[in-house]
């Protein structure tokens, strides 16, 4: 559980290699340029600013046997996998800074190494306008980036798939995806046939935010590690436009806002991904700005009454 004792590090990882524009990788600067430090330590919290990974630079060559630059995306996902363990295994909360989707592969297998540990349950929001559960043979495009749940349960190049050691890192059953409202045909009966659980834009439409979030978070307790990879591309693109892959029809600002703060109030939070913001497609800044703001919320940023009782615990 996160307490405002539990020391934040920032993990920088920019590279863009496995998506299908280039570019996020300059999201850690713009991250850190929109102030999610201060904005973090403003509410009492300690972080921890560990810089930034490095790794191969984007080839920005054509899929060969389905996939885009595997080898890049291997070197990248090991070092964020060493990275992320390395904090967790501290005793701190790592925030990953990306970058594109592809490197939720290494901190969600680092995730899941040091949950089964210290013998801790899992669960993971998947936050995303995509289902990222492509394989070699149903992906349009070889992005590594459209691929990482799929990988992460199992279903993809060895090299991926054992990022974390013995066996794949989650099973379907592990896994909420919020927000989805793109999915690829092949991919479409993949989610279906693995029975992701997945609470899709008509679901929040018709249910609401909150009644979708009360469901994603059911069942959480005192010995589950709570992870968020937040994919800045589940935003509606008029408020969020620095993404590469905008899809209309994405949450609202309040709705982000609630997602958010239900989160916190969990109180389970043990790491997070924030990845895909994109600075060369963005506004001055927008995108990246609104994300550290919904990043605050999810660490409990909230009205004075709540803030009043977290001071007095
Ligand atoms: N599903 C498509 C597009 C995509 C997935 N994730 C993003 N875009 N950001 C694909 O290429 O797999
Ligand atoms: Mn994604
Ligand atoms: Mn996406």
């Amino acid at each position: 559980a996160v307490t405002l004792t539990t020391p934040i590090a920032l993990i920088g990882a920019p590279t863009d290699v496995g998506a299908g524009a280039r570019g996020a990788s300059m999201g850690p600067e713009a991250l850190r340029v929109a102030g999610l430090q201060p904005a973090l330590e403003s509410h009492g919290l300690s972080v921890i600013d560990r810089g930034n990974l490095s790794g191969p630079p984007n080839p920005w060559q054509p899929p060969q046997g389905g996939y885009r630059h595997l080898d890049e995306v291997v070197a990248w996902n090991r070092a964020v996998h060493d990275a992320i363990h390395a904090e967790l295994a501290q005793g701190h909360l790592p925030i990953l800074l990306g970058g594109d989707h592809c490197l939720a592969m290494g901190s969600i297998s680092a995730v899941a190494r040091h949950c089964r540990a210290v013998g801790k349950k899992l669960r993971v929001l998947w936050l995303d306008a995509h289902a990222d559960f492509n394989t070699s043979t149903l992906t349009p495009s070889g992005n590594l980036h459209g691929m990482p749940v799929a990988c992460l349960c199992g279903f993809g190049p060895d090299e991926l798939v054992y990022l974390g050691g013995e066996g794949p890192a989650l099973r379907p059953d592990q896994v909420r995806q919020i927000g989805i409202r793109s999915v690829d045909p092949g991919e479409k009966r993949f989610v279906h046939e693995q029975g992701l659980e997945v609470y899709d834009m008509r679901y929040i439409d018709e249910m609401g935010m909150r009644h979708t979030m009360e469901q994603a978070l059911a069942g959480l307790d005192a010995d589950t590690h709570l992870h968020v990879s937040f994919d800045v591309d589940f935003l509606d693109p008029e408020i969020a436009p620095g993404v590469g892959t905008t899809v209309p029809g994405g949450p609202t600002y309040r709705e982000a806002q609630l997602c958010m703060e239900m989160i916190a109030d969990t109180g389970r939070l043990g790491s997070l991904d924030i990845v895909e913001l994109n600075p060369a497609l963005d506004v001055r800044n927008r995108t990246a700005l609104l994300a550290v703001d919904l990043v605050e919320s999810l660490f409990g940023k909230s009205t004075l009454m709540r803030e009043h009782q977290v001071r007095r615990r």
